[in-house]
């Protein structure tokens, strides 16, 4: 589609909206912004925009008619009325990476799942862009796609995080390699069923052809079963069993198994076979689930970019982690403090949990995703001490806490996330450790992950 002249409605105001406005003006296009939000500053957003475009606020004032595409954000539910609007009468409905993938260049390796995108496309950016000359690390990690699709080349790698909403809002994307790390439970409030969730997710591989790759972990049943309906290539990871042909670990090493030249030119004979990665202890990321991020960014890499062991190993090597992932802050009077502000579902907050090597005092609650919190609370193992609890979610997962079997008088409702640290650091001994994982968005308290993370770390400082 030609979008010179174009009228365009951007529904969402927020990073990806503002962004979708840049690439529309550049692309000739008439954007006009819309946003629920009443209390938002008409003139900041120009300025980021950088042009004098029509903003709407409240109410959508202006006719549908007028308009020749919408453009969503992905925090828009496509529940929304807007959306049959527009596919009533035939009009394309494109979130950011649609939009992006149309206008950019060059290719493009993506990265979906609950659990693990970020810390998985963080790396993988890395590996690329340590011996790559253009690559662009993109999407749900934080920088629209659309703010760098207009400067590339050719030679372009780009290195996506697509979130299930933002797969809901694609048409052409084509990854010609891309990853889902895992699924687990997450934004049923949005999507309502598993099913849904799962279906959404599984969109990253529709465009795919038998020229691409399609990596999946193999310890997911849903993956399991994809993998029979995928058009691409499946390679398979594993942190549990030997594979024929995919990564694995064994006795502490992740190993790569091919069964043919898979990635062409770039495999020396050498490299073909049973290829030693890295040991997992050289790692600087900890955990199980890190080991699976590691392999699900080297089969991109060397799949995908068709980068050699050699090159993947180094800049493995030398990647450190993902802030507010376990992220570890201070060390105070024998105790330390982590943010996991990033673990914002159960099963991301399992593996925060399950990362502690000592007993911990774990701040948690948030925003309500209709999530279930059991197994969070069964993972805790007979390690947590005191169970800080903030938010929306406070009193659900008190009950859920109680109705497992956890000590009620070691959960204490906090009236915010100062307070929880306030009486975490009172409390803790040394030897302890006090972790903010909330198991929940921080939507409602704050403006994003970013902030509860940073705010956390701020009140932790201010005690030493
Ligand atoms: N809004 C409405 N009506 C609504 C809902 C929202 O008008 O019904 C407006 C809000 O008032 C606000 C704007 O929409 O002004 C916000 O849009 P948005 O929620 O889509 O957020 P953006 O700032 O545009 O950021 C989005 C992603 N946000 C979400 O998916 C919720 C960011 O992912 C992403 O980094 C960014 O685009 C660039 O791609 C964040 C996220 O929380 C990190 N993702 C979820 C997750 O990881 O769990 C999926």
């Amino acid at each position: 589609m030609d979008l010179e002249n174009k009228q365009a409605l951007i529904y969402g105001a927020g990073k990806s909206g503002i962004s979708a406005a840049r690439l529309l003006l550049k692309e000739g296009a008439v954007p006009t912004i819309f946003d629920g939000n009443t209390s938002l500053d008409v003139d900041a957003i120009r300025e980021q925009v950088g042009a004098d475009i029509r903003i709407l606020l409240g109410e959508m004032t202006a006719a549908y008619g007028e308009f020749d595409l919408l453009i969503m954000s992905p925090g828009i539910s496509c529940e929304n009325p807007v959306f049959e609007e527009f596919s009533s009468r035939g009009l394309p409905i494109w979130g950011e990476v649609e939009l992006a993938c149309r206008a950019g260049r060059g290719k493009i390796l993506a990265v979906t799942g609950t659990n693990g995108k970020t810390t998985t496309v963080s790396l993988l950016g890395k590996i690329l862009s340590d011996h790559l000359p253009e690559v662009y690390t993109v999407g749900n990690i934080g920088m629209p796609y659309t703010d760098v699709a207009m400067q590339q080349t050719d030679a372009a790698w780009t290195v996506a995080e697509v979130s299930s909403f933002q797969l809901e809002t694609i048409e052409k994307f084509h990854p010609c390699a891309c990853a889902i790390t895992n699924i687990t439970e997450d934004h049923l409030n949005r999507h309502h069923t598993m099913e849904a969730y799962i279906a959404a997710k599984e969109r990253i591989a529709e465009n795919q052809t038998a020229e691409d790759f399609c990596v999946l972990n193999a310890e997911d049943e849903a993956l399991r079963d994809f993998a029979g309906r995928v058009a691409s290539h499946v390679v398979f990871f594993s942190s549990e069993r030997e594979l024929e042909e995919g990564l694995f670990i064994k006795d502490g090493t992740i190993f790569l198994a091919e069964k043919t030249g898979a990635s062409g030119e770039a495999a020396s004979g050498a490299e073909r076979g049973l290829i030693p990665v890295v040991r997992t202890e050289e790692l600087q990321i900890l955990g199980k689930h890190n080991h699976e991020n590691v392999m699900t960014a080297v089969a991109l890499a060397y799949y995908g970019a068709g980068l050699t062991i050699g090159q993947i190993r180094e800049s493995v090597l030398a990647f450190s982690g993902v802030e507010h992932r376990i992220e570890f802050v201070e060390e105070i009077g024998g105790v330390r403090y982590y943010n996991d502000s990033k673990g914002t579902n159960p099963d991301a907050a399992i593996q925060a949990i399950r990362a502690m090597d000592r007993p911990t005092l774990l701040i948690g609650g948030g925003y309500d995703k209709e999530s279930s919190y059991e197994e969070w609370i069964e993972a805790f193992d007979g390690k947590v001490k005191l169970f800080a609890l903030i938010g929306q979610t406070r009193e659900k997962i008190r009950d859920a806490a109680i109705a497992c079997g956890f000590p009620e008088e070691r959960i204490v409702l906090c009236e915010d996330l100062h307070e929880a640290v306030e009486l975490c650091a009172g409390r803790a001994q040394s030897g302890d450790a006090v972790l903010l994982s909330p198991a929940c968005a921080s939507w409602g308290q704050f403006d994003n992950f970013e902030q509860r993370g940073d705010l956390f770390k701020e009140y932790v400082r201010e005690r030493k």
